[in-house]
This record gives structure tokens, C-alpha cells and sequence, in this order.
């Protein structure tokens, strides 16, 4: 992929102007990048398991009000430095797919993508948040230059985060908040156990589809 030469960290930028500089055309560039990626992930995991393991895939180029309100949340001052090399979520991708072991074949497929190199990643499946979200985070740098954040989960995950998001904004919170947060980790516990069970199935299911094969041979 052709992207310019410049460096992100190169432009200023005022209140007036977009925090991205103009940078935008290129972030959108790895944008698609990354989304035409997860469509061949697709393609080839469908050919090999026989089912496309994507529910559905969101990508974003994270609002100005949303950066700036980030840079100050952070101390950081609102420049397109700030933006594109030191916030790294800028560019935001959420994968969400229908069992556990596809996270981590997606993020296999995606770790060796060519000209993006793994800077980080965080499994809150294996660990997840004392508040019970579950996710796995990736974050890779496109050509040495651009940060995109990757969030790969379940259905289940992403089903609990969205509500925990939406209580967690919809509300300030009184006297029954320690009960709240209690039944949010709760429900958190057990769709996790229900993904557990979901992927016990069709590994079980898979197990069968492998004999009858055999046998038909
Ligand atoms: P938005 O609007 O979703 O983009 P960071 O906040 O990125 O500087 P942090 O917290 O170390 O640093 O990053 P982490 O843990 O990888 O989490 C980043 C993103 O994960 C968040 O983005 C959320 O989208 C999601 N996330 C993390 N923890 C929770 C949680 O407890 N509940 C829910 N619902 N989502 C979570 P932002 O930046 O908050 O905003």
C-alpha cells in the first residue's frame, strides 16, 4: 500500500482544524487494509471449518470530540502527535465472532500480516477485568506508522460490554452500587461458562463431522 512518506508526528494542529492533521485519507487507507484482511480471514476460515466465524465487524476512525476529549482525559495536549502516536486506538476495529477459539484464530491470522507489526495485547478472556468484561485487544502499527486498535470477542462479550456501557453512562449511581456491580460481574461469569459450553458443542459436533467422513471413505 502507498502511503505518503510524511510522518503523523509532523502536523499541528489547532482547535480549529482536525486533530488528525491530514492524515485522514492514509488512516482510512489502513482502515480498509485491516477490514479487507478480515474478509479473506473469513473466506479461508470458512473454506477450512466449513462456517464463517464472523457475527459482525465494526470499524471507526475515533470522533474528533471523542480524541480531544481522550488527550485532555490523558494531559495530553491536542495535537496530532497526540492523536496518532501516542493515543493508539485512533483507528478501531471490533471483531465480534460466535465462539472463543476463533478469537484466538483470528488473532493468529492477524499477527502475521504483512508490514503491520504487534505492539501489544491484552487476553481479558484468560484475564479478565475484575468488573467481569472479557475481550482480547491487539494493537498493531500499520507501516511503521499507524496505530490500530483490534477487539476481538464473542457475541456473549460483546452483548455484556454494550450493556455494561450503556449502565455505566446511563446513570450516576447511589446506594445500590456495590449490588449492581456484583450481578454485572455475575452475568459476565456466566456467559463466559455459557461460551465455554457453546464451544464444548461444536468442537463436539466437529469431532462428529470428522468421523462421518471416515466412514464414508
Ligand atoms: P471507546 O469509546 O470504546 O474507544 P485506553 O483507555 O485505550 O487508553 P486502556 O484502558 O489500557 O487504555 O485500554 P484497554 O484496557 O485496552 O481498553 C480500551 C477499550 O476497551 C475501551 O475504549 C473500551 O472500548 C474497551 N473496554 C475496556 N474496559 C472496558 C470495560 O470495563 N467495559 C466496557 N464496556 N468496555 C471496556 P475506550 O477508550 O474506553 O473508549
Amino acid at each position: 500500500m502507498a502511503l505518503e512518506n510524511e510522518h503523523p508526528a509532523e502536523a499541528a494542529c489547532d482547535s480549529s482544524s482536525s486533530i488528525y492533521g491530514p492524515f485522514r485519507p492514509q488512516m482510512e487507507q489502513v482502515m480498509k487494509e485491516v477490514l479487507d484482511r478480515i474478509s479473506s480471514i473469513r473466506s479461508q476460515m470458512s473454506g477450512r471449518f466449513g462456517m464463517d466465524p464472523v457475527e459482525h465487524c465494526l470499524a471507526r476512525i475515533k470522533s474528533e470530540d471523542s480524541m480531544r476529549e481522550k488527550c485532555r482525559r490523558r494531559n495530553l495536549p491536542e495535537t496530532t502527535e497526540s492523536a496518532l502516536n501516542i493515543i493508539t486506538d485512533a483507528i478501531g476495529i471490533r471483531v465480534v465472532v460466535a465462539f472463543v477459539d476463533d478469537v484466538y484464530t483470528i488473532r493468529d491470522y492477524l499477527a502475521r500480516m504483512e508490514d503491520y507489526e504487534v505492539i501489544q495485547e491484552k487476553d481479558y478472556i484468560r484475564h479478565a477485568k475484575p468488573n467481569g468484561y472479557r475481550s482480547y485487544h491487539m494493537i498493531l502499527r500499520a507501516h511503521r506508522k499507524y496505530y490500530v486498535e483490534i477487539q476481538l470477542r464473542t457475541i456473549s462479550m460483546d452483548t455484556w460490554a454494550a450493556l455494561e456501557h450503556h449502565l455505566k453512562y446511563k446513570k450516576t449511581l447511589n446506594g445500590n452500587t456495590q449490588l449492581i456491580v456484583q450481578e454485572l460481574k455475575r452475568c459476565a461469569d456466566e456467559l463466559a461458562s455459557t461460551d465455554l459450553s457453546m464451544q464444548t458443542i461444536r468442537d463436539m459436533i466437529m469431532e462428529e463431522g470428522d468421523g462421518d467422513e471416515t466412514t464414508a471413505r
